[in-house]
């Protein structure tokens, strides 16, 4: 079903003409009220007057989230303090986070954002909704919260964490829906069957999972476990949280939902647009929101936009799952890996589980990859010490993809952390050292 007919299914010729629009607005309003756009603006000799479509885009300086840092908690805020109704920020783990202050008419139009993707997959007032993503200052619980009650559909606002009860929750409510991290839904599937669980007789039915990179063969393991579909969807905490982009039925590549934030993708080094079905990094422009719009905001992580025609009759331009991030890419030996080729190695073999996490460190001069692999419950017995050839075979196939060589190590079963939330992939100890 497709939620806001008009806006997602809007001829391409109308939607340029409304994103122009929405732009010159936004434009004039960051240029008038926040001192930050002003400045960056002057010193590229840019004014509002020059932006007069959206491919006058390209004019404007980027926004980093460095820069962000630099006039945080309040330094974007278009509004009056007085005007702002909710406060989130990213989840960071150095510096000072990155704040996203919304007025009520941000929240409404999160809502109808979060509708939409939840829409895509087919929710509706009659489901049931396990909302799994943590509540607080993380946009993942709060955004699909509102998402959810503007659907109609029945809101389980239970949070992350705590697996044994969202188990019992699950059955006793009858959940039809399960949102939360790719990693805790696998971890949600291994308690269950731990527990006895056929997920095959509950009502659960599908899934809305992001906040985090996951592969497709993830998906469909995943989907085998919960016995569900599982739907990618995704958004960041700057432009808005989550529903900046979902899949719809087809699972084929994410809608953007570009009425209200525009996509470029821009080659990383050099800053310039890249040609529609090139790799290169996300940038996005906020082009209704009213707290703290955002500027050609670059977001490092890595994807490539379609525009073919989508046959569920959305007009909305689809980028593809996330293929990694520029920080999150680990260059070892002057190549570049990143975790998602691991995963996907892995996530093929028999006796492992795709719970990892990569290990880099320096031994001398030289960087060292190590990474650390769950085993099969059963795999530990049915190997009888042949484990160091399984070890071999995963390094083998991990070098045909990676390109480097790796130092493979089996864990037992549940060692390595799990997480209720985004899981933690790699451990780079070199930056520690240094
Ligand atoms: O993770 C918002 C969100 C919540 C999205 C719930 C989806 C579901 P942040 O904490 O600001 O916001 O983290 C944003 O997470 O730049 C991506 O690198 C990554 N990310 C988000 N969704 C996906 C996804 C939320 N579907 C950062 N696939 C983004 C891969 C994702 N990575």
């Amino acid at each position: 079903m497709i939620w806001d007919v008009d806006n997602e299914a809007m001829p391409l010729e109308k939607l340029k003409e409304l994103q122009g629009g929405r732009l010159r607005t936004i434009i004039k309003k960051v240029y008038d009220k926040v001192e930050f756009y002003r400045k960056k603006m002057d010193a590229a000799n840019v004014k509002p007057e020059d932006i007069r479509s959206i491919s006058d885009l390209s004019k404007l300086p980027f926004t980093t989230k460095d820069e962000m840092r630099d006039v945080y908690p309040y330094g974007l805020l278009t509004v009056d303090l007085n005007d702002i109704v909710e406060i989130h920020t990213s989840s960071g783990t150095t510096g000072k986070p990155v704040v996203d202050a919304y007025t009520q008419g941000d929240i409404d139009l999160w809502s109808e954002v979060m509708a939409r993707t939840l829409s895509m997959g087919g929710v509706t007032k009659k489901d049931v909704v396990q909302n799994a993503y943590g509540y607080g200052l993380f946009t993942g619980g709060l955004g699909a919260h509102y998402g959810i009650k503007r659907t109609g559909a029945t809101c389980i606002p239970i949070s992350g964490g705590n697996t044994k009860r969202q188990l019992e929750v699950m059955q006793d409510f009858g959940a039809t829906v399960l949102c939360c991290t790719p990693s805790y839904a696998l971890y949600i599937a291994e308690a269950g069957r731990e527990a006895g669980i056929d997920f095959r007789m509950l009502n659960l039915e599908k899934g809305f999972f992001g906040a985090e990179p996951w592969s497709e063969s993830m998906r469909e393991e995943i989907q085998e476990k919960l016995s569900i579909r599982a739907y990618d969807i995704f958004g960041l905490t700057e432009i808005i949280g989550p529903g900046v982009a979902a899949e719809c039925e087809l699972q084929n590549m994410l809608h953007v939902f570009e009425d209200h934030f525009f996509p470029e993708i821009i080659n990383p080094k050099t800053g310039e647009p890249v040609p529609d079905g090139e790799k290169g990094e996300l940038v996005f422009t906020t082009l209704t929101k009213e707290g703290t719009p955002i500027i050609r905001y670059r977001t490092r992580d890595i994807t490539f936009l379609n525009r073919e025609p989508c046959s569920c009759g959305r007009t909305l331009v689809r980028m593809h799952r996330l293929l990694g991030r520029t920080d999150d890419m680990l260059i070892v030996r002057g190549v570049n890996i990143f975790p998602s080729q691991v995963e996907q190695v892995l996530i093929k073999m028999e006796g492992v589980e795709p719970h990892y996490q990569i290990v880099v460190e320096k031994r001398g001069s030289l960087d060292c990859l190590e990474i650390q692999v769950e085993m099969t419950e059963n795999m530990g017995s049915d190997l009888l010490g042949d484990i160091e050839t399984k070890e071999k075979e995963i390094e083998s196939k991990l070098r045909d993809v990676l390109l480097v060589n790796s130092k493979v190590n089996l864990v037992p079963p549940k060692t390595i952390p799990r997480s209720e939330g985004k899981a933690k992939r790699i451990i780079d100890k070199r930056n520690l050292s240094s």
